[in-house]
């Protein structure tokens, strides 16, 4: 393991996450030695961070993982003690909203009480004075909209397990703050998105339908509320400001958006009108649906897509309401003032770049897909 005096030591819960993964890049360039944490899986879970893996027999690594889970304190207590961090971003969580109401209490253990036990690691440890925590909050905490834009000084109104646990999340980093004076802080991050986003968070669900849509592997797209306003930004932009957060001469917490919120609905004509289609929505509630009502050719074919796949009138979109929520969050629109003014964080990408690049990417991906289908290369069944 490469480690000087001078080498910053960062610790990343959820590095195989979509956050974990462009973070670790992120602090490997600025010269970290990053430590990441990995729960063990049945399957590899390290798609997005295959590209950083360092060979472990090599002795001035500076990318290690290391198996642990935020359930259970003894191993986080020995991965802290081992590794001696400078900086702990905490980003593991059972992170899909939809899913905390199916598994409620586990989403409280990992990310409520989850955070919990990385403070207390820290302060048991003895290292209250060395190590910095970054507190992966959320947008979700505003849930019923009491005010917009949301600001650090909005009132939280929590609408899912998942908002509830990250609630107790925020306040005992800000608890530890000012009870032990730990540098403990909270990223209230809206929602950040890129090409390697989970499959089942919204916009990747449209994006890689659109692509398989115009490649003809896929017919329809099924979706919850099309009316939910999201603030979306990209996660390579979000990462660095979680770094800025943890480089401040005094501990505070940021919220970090855009400032501009768009509809699920307009996501959804904006990743078709990537590849040239446009798609115009009619009906209401669960009877609405979105349909082909023009096509640019030259685009298409620009894209090596066979225009003809798409068929004018084809209905693309249908709400399925399996996907609705029992309580949902209408509106998040963030104010990143305080984030702008006091950290200098600029963001590089708007939304018509994040849409570009993961419709662009998710077209790439299919494409595979359909070059092995069409080479005969169909998913081998070993249990028939
Ligand atoms: P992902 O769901 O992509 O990644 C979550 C990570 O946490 C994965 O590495 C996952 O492991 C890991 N994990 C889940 N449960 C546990 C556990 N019990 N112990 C250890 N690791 C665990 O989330 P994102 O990267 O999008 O988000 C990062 C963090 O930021 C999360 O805490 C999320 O709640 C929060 N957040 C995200 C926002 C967003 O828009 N992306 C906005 C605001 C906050 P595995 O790969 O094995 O599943
Ligand atoms: P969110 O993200 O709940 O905001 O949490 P998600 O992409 O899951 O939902 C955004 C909005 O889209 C609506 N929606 C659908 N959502 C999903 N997943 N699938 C659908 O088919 C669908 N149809 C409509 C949802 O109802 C919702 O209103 C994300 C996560 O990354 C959290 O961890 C993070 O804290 C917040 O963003 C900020």
């Amino acid at each position: 393991m490469k480690e000087s005096t001078t080498q910053k030591v960062a610790l990343i819960t959820g590095v195989t996450g979509q956050d974990g993964a462009y973070l670790a890049e992120f602090l490997l360039k600025k010269g970290y030695l990053v430590h990441g944490l990995k729960r063990r899986s049945s399957l590899f879970n390290t798609d997005r961070i295959d590209h950083l893996y360092q060979d472990p027999h090599l002795d001035n690594r500076n990318f290690v993982l290391h198996y642990g889970d935020l359930t259970d304190s003894t191993n986080l207590i020995r991965v802290i003690q081992e590794t001696q961090p400078d900086e702990i971003y905490n980003l593991a969580a059972q992170s899909h909203v939809k899913v905390s109401f199916d598994t409620p209490e586990y989403t409280a253990n990992a990310d409520g009480i989850g955070t919990l036990r990385i403070l207390e690691a820290v302060r048991l440890l003895g290292l209250i004075e060395k190590t910095r925590i970054y507190q992966a909050s959320t947008s979700e905490l505003y849930g019923l909209v009491q005010a917009v834009p949301q600001s650090e000084t909005t009132p939280f109104y929590p609408r899912s397990p998942y908002a509830v646990a990250k609630m107790y999340g925020y306040w005992i980093t800000v608890n530890y703050r000012e009870a032990y004076k730990m540098y403990a802080c909270n990223g209230i991050l809206f929602n950040h998105e890129s090409p390697v986003r989970g499959e089942t968070f919204v916009t990747r669900k449209i994006t890689r339908a659109v692509a398989k849509i115009a490649l003809g592997l896929q017919s329809k797209l099924f979706l919850g509320n099309l009316s939910a306003q999201r603030d979306w930004g990209h996660a390579k932009d979000y990462v660095e400001a979680m770094w800025l957060i943890l480089q401040q001469n005094t501990p505070e917490d940021f919220v970090i958006a855009t400032g501009v919120t768009t509809t699920v609905r307009d996501f959804v004509r904006l990743s078709f009108a990537e590849l040239g289609v446009t798609v115009e929505f009619s009906g209401k509630d669960e009877q609405e649906k979105g349909v082909v009502i023009d096509r640019d050719d030259e685009r298409l074919k620009e894209l090596g897509i066979d225009p003809e796949g798409i068929k004018l009138g084809q209905t693309v979109v249908k709400v399925d309401s399996r996907y609705y929520r029992p309580t949902e969050v209408d509106l998040l629109i963030g104010d990143p003032t305080k984030a702008q003014t006091q950290l200098n964080w600029i963001p590089k990408y708007d939304l018509q770049m994040l849409v570009s690049e993961m419709v662009q990417s998710d077209l790439h991906l299919m494409r595979k897909e359909q070059y092995l289908k069409g080479g005969g290369f169909e998913t081998l069944n070993y249990f028939e």
